[in-house]
């Protein structure tokens, strides 16, 4: 007979196989980030639909904390795809934002969205010139370093994941050479956004490519090191930043690049372009 702690097939994810002792992904947030959820918990027009884990929707949630908007937060398991974010965005992905009546989804368009609202700080600089840059930089970071990221913590053999560390290295190193002098952010002392962009996957170089494939800390005195302490420093960055549980958790699927985690990992085995 089955023991009250057993659990049934039905309650385990697609990624695990059928295999309870494998770790999954998070269904809520931890430390920091339940608390801020928490504090968002209430009803408002202005609604993120997010899943913890994701870095795409940590962008979004950066973005409504540093612009301290009234904003709801709500969880949702992005892997079983309930009505409310499918109505929203057909594709099933999370971040989707919800504003009365009207959705929308995609993480840059929605940050786009959120400053041209023009409520709370700025994240894009006022010149165009400027604004043009950051653009230009955010596309660098979509096109070359996130597929790299997944594509290091996804490979199994040796050989493929020294290929990618050094592709994901100069590929940082390119965009590190593309920053102010003196920093400690993208574009100076205020944080931007290329730097919102960017510090979802600064948390998790730390948090799951350092655990998992031995990620280096940054050189003592780069340029790197100061901009990886401003963006871990920053208080909208830690706001929404779970325990390192959390990520150990919700990334081993992709450490082990198991079949069934998701589009992402579906998609750079594939060798197709990210969703
Ligand atoms: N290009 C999208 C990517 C969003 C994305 O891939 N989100 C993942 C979670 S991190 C997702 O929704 N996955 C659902 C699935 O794989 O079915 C964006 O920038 O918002």
């Amino acid at each position: 007979m089955a023991s009250q702690n057993d659990q049934s097939n039905n309650d385990l994810d697609a990624n695990q196989g059928g295999d309870a002792t494998k770790k999954t992904y998070n269904k809520q947030p931890t430390g920091l980030a339940a608390k801020t959820a928490q504090s968002h918990a209430d009803e408002k027009e202005l609604k993120l639909y997010g899943s913890c884990f994701c870095p795409f929707v940590h962008r979004v949630w950066i973005s409504l904390e540093h612009k301290k908007l009234d904003y709801q937060y709500v969880e949702v398991d992005v892997y079983r795809k309930p009505k409310l974010l499918l109505d929203i965005n057909p594709r099933g992905l999370v971040p989707a934002l919800r504003h009365g009546e009207w959705g929308c989804y995609e993480s840059t368009v929605l940050m786009e969205y959120l400053e041209d609202l023009q409520q709370g700080p700025n994240l894009l600089p006022m010149d165009p010139k400027l604004r043009a840059q950051s653009r230009l930089w955010s596309d660098h970071i979509n096109r070359h370093i996130i597929p790299l990221f997944y594509h290091y913590l996804q490979a199994q053999e040796l050989s493929d994941q020294k290929k990618h560390a050094t592709e994901l290295t100069n590929q940082i190193a390119t965009l590190v050479s593309a920053a102010d002098p003196t920093g400690p952010f993208f574009m100076g002392k205020d944080m931007t956004f290329v730097d919102v962009q960017m510090a979802p996957w600064i948390v998790r170089l730390e948090k799951v490519l350092k655990p998992y494939r031995g990620w280096p800390e940054p050189e003592p005195g780069s340029r790197w090191e100061k901009w990886v302490r401003a963006i871990q420093g920053n208080e909208a960055v830690k706001a929404t930043t779970s325990d390192d549980q959390l990520y150990l958790d919700s990334y081993q699927r992709y450490a082990e690049n198991r079949p069934h985690t998701s589009q992402v990992q579906a998609a750079i085995n594939g060798g197709k372009g990210l969703p």
